[in-house]
């Protein structure tokens, strides 16, 4: 099985990844592999970012390495968090705060403009190939309310209105079937496969 190392110290995130690659690829945290670096992201949007933590994990490893820059558009606020959603309100702010503050914001807002997505860059850094980068999105609104369990972050207080619950009420297998980064993942799969 060919091993891939994956460019992320977030644990929600790894559990995603290896759920979608983990049947046909070894997927290794980087943390897993010995590598511990703090990766500036310094880009200005999320394709950038996530070439950039790929490529720097890559140069350092010598191997495959996926990296993902994922995060929180919201419509009402000119598209915050953004690329800022990991360091909105402080890296190390709760997510019942950052979830509460966001629903605070959004007070008085009606349902039409509650409108939101999460996005997903991932890239493929190669040693000896360019890198790759795909995105995927899920599309949905800000609840009045945080709710649910599963999942990480901001699946709180994304509110699917198709299915009536938030992204943190879905089961892992049904967040990962129409997530952002399930589908970015299925469409990244496709382009390695291809590279065989
Ligand atoms: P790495 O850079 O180490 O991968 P990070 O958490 O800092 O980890 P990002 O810079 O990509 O990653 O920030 C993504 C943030 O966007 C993440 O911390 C969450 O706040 C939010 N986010 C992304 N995907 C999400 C998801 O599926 N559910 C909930 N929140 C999500």
């Amino acid at each position: 099985m060919k091993r891939i190392i994956f460019a992320t110290k977030n644990k929600g995130k790894i559990k995603e990844i290896q759920a979608v690659l983990g049947d046909s690829y070894e997927v290794v945290a980087m943390e897993e592999a010995g590598i511990d670096t703090e990766i500036d992201e310094t880009g200005t949007t999320f394709e950038e970012n996530a070439a950039i933590k790929a490529e720097t994990v890559m140069k350092l490893c010598g191997e495959t390495v996926l990296a993902d820059d994922s995060g929180l558009e919201i419509d009402y606020l000119n598209g915050e968090p953004g690329i800022y959603s990991a360091r909105y309100m402080g890296h190390d702010t709760s997510y019942d705060i950052k979830n509460q503050n966001l629903i605070d914001r959004l007070k008085g807002v009606p349902e039409e403009k509650r409108t939101a997505r999460f996005v997903c860059a991932i890239a493929a850094a190669f040693p000896d190939k360019p890198t790759v980068v795909v995105r995927g999105t899920m599309e949905g609104i800000i609840g009045y309310k945080i709710k649910g369990e599963n999942g990480f972050g901001y699946d709180p207080i994304f509110f699917l209105p198709e299915y009536g619950m938030t992204s943190a009420e879905l089961s892992p297998d049904e967040k990962n079937r129409i997530s952002h980064r399930g589908k970015a993942l299925r469409a990244m799969k496709q382009r390695l496969d291809e590279m065989e």
